[in-house]
């Protein structure tokens, strides 16, 4: 038995190059398994004579008690360094930067609605809201446009499919359920979104509207003009603005005008306004003998354009993070 040195010093040798713990336990199971070569010598040991048993018996378990002691310290060896090496690929830079949480920030048409309603707020106007879906009769009919009236064909608003809505084509109809609610004196602000059949770089099928209305007994058309000029002189910080009232008509106004400024050399037109019509007043049970109204309608894209200079309304609706980021 001589070899048994030499194979302790194999197996010794063998644990040590072993660099996983999977093939240590193979290792371990070629010397100490079942059909193990140290097995393997204690059960040849009754080939020996009886006087060498004990003491070669001895030599074998001596030989088994050190491999397996070494085993052991292997395979701690081997689940440290397995510990280091995941330690050192967990590793965190706690002098890092965090990532931190974007910040968010209103869209350029939002800011230009709030910055609107902020102005005509200060005028004593209150802000009123509606649906955007409506029906034929607070879209059209009660602002005094007939049923044959061109604005409600299919090819300028968007009908659902139930045959009694659609989708609301001006912000108007927010005044009309304001009135048919309260009495008068009253003095508000209606801004929304709104919807036509029309695509191209000044027109979107969706748009924002901000409409402005006055009803009293002494509402007159200066007064209108006044809180028209006072609001865009305001809103583009310009003292030199001019701004003009040119005829023109809408069904729910009488007279009506369209809103100009100046624009350089020229006119830029940003908005129409009247006096509420007497038909109006009828459906919404306002007595127009007594009481006037003046009403003005904004567009708020279009305002937004002029003051960030953009030159393509679709920018705003594209939500190009690119574009929106540069009014924040
Ligand atoms: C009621 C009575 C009257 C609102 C008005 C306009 C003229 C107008 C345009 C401006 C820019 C639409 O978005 S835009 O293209 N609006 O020209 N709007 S008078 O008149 C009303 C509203 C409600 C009850």
């Amino acid at each position: 038995m001589q070899n048994l040195d030499a194979i302790l010093q194999e197996a010794l040798a063998q644990f040590k190059r072993t660099e996983d713990a999977a093939t240590l336990e193979q290792v371990k199971s070629h010397y100490l398994g079942k059909s193990g070569v140290l097995t393997g010598l204690l059960k040849g040991l009754g080939k020996l004579p009886a006087k060498q048993r004990p003491a070669e018996g001895q030599r074998i378990n001596q030989a088994k008690e050190t491999l397996e002691a070494a085993l052991e310290d292997r395979r701690n060896a081997l689940k440290a360094r397995k510990l280091e090496a995941q330690l050192a690929q967990d590793a965190l830079d706690v002098t890092l930067p965090g990532r931190g949480l974007g910040v968010g920030g209103l869209h350029p048409v939002t800011r230009t609605l709030e910055r609107i309603e902020t102005l005509f707020k200060s005028m004593g106007f209150m802000i009123a809201e509606g649906p955007e879906i409506e029906t034929d009769y607070y879209n059209f009919t009660a602002l005094n446009q007939p049923e044959n009236h061109p604005a409600r064909s299919m090819h300028d608003t968007f009908y659902l499919d139930d045959g009694k809505h659609l989708l609301r084509t001006h912000t108007s109809p927010i005044q009309i359920r304001y009135m048919e609610k309260h009495k008068p004196p009253l003095k508000i602000i209606a801004p929304g979104r709104v919807y036509r059949v029309d695509l191209d770089a000044t027109h979107s099928p969706m748009f924002h509207q901000i409409e402005g209305l006055w009803v009293d007994e002494q509402v007159s058309f200066s007064d209108l003009k006044g809180v028209v000029s006072e609001f865009l002189l305001r809103f583009f910080e310009r003292e030199d603005l001019k701004v003009r009232f040119r005829p023109s008509f809408f069904p729910f106004t009488e007279p009506s005008a369209e809103v100009d400024m100046s624009f350089g050399e020229g006119w830029l037109e940003v908005g129409g306004c009247g006096m509420v019509h007497p038909n109006v007043f009828k459906y919404v049970n306002i007595d127009s003998e007594k009481y006037q109204g003046f009403a003005f309608g904004l567009g708020p894209d279009r305002l937004a354009m002029l003051r960030y200079g953009v030159k393509d309304l679709r920018l705003f609706f594209e939500n190009d993070l690119r574009f929106l980021r540069q009014f924040n």
